[in-house]
């Protein structure tokens, strides 16, 4: 497969394993997971031809490491961005001193009202690095990056996860800890 066609699957399996998993007739345990053969025989069957180590080409080379099989390898979801209702079940983290979220100018105004929402997504997004953040914030236009006071936040008890792929996840960040 070449790149092209690697992002084509990556992004559709986004849709199906985050989003809609309806659209071939697919469904998430309350952990996200969705049986491996099952999946490739509907997306077969919808017209996205693919096979098990085409699956498993574009799971192991994803630039975000997005998808994961199970350790048995019967399963597989998205390791984060779900809008569906699922629990990824991590256990509340320590972040580091602070965090970065990458956003536009145009939602400045809305973020230093009511904070950082999780938006359409089960968290909202944050990195460790702000390059990550720049990427992220770059999707939309150009990029600002917002500081995030993570550390006090978790001393004030609010609770961070981070994922299997290395992005640090929480509810809800309250403007008094962006630094803008
Ligand atoms: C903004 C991609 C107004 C927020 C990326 C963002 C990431 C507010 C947008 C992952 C707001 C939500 C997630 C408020 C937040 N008022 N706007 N109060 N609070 N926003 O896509 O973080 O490639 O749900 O700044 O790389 O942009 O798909 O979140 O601009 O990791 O794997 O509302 O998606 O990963 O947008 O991106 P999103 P995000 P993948």
């Amino acid at each position: 497969m070449n790149e092209k066609q690697k992002k084509s699957i990556s992004k559709f399996l986004s849709l199906i394993l985050r989003h809609q998993p309806e659209v071939i007739g697919v469904t998430l345990d309350e952990n996200g997971w969705t049986d491996v053969d099952e999946l490739i025989a509907k997306m077969n069957a919808s017209g996205h031809r693919l096979s098990f180590d085409e699956l498993e080409e574009v799971v192991d080379t994803d630039d975000k490491q997005r998808y994961a099989f199970s350790p048995d390898g019967n399963k597989i979801r998205a390791s984060q961005g779900h809008s569906v209702d699922i629990s990824l079940g991590l256990d509340p983290t320590a972040p580091p001193e602070y965090l970065y979220h990458g956003t536009v100018s145009k939602f400045l105004d809305s973020i230093r009202k009511e904070g950082l929402q999780r938006m359409s997504r089960q968290h909202l997004h944050l990195s460790r690095d702000k390059d990550t953040a720049v990427t992220v914030g770059s999707r939309r236009g150009n990029p600002v990056i917002l500081n995030i006071s993570s550390g006090q936040m978790h001393r004030d008890g609010f609770l961070f996860y981070i994922s299997d792929n290395g992005v640090w996840l929480t509810d809800h960040v309250p403007a008094k800890y962006i630094n803008f």
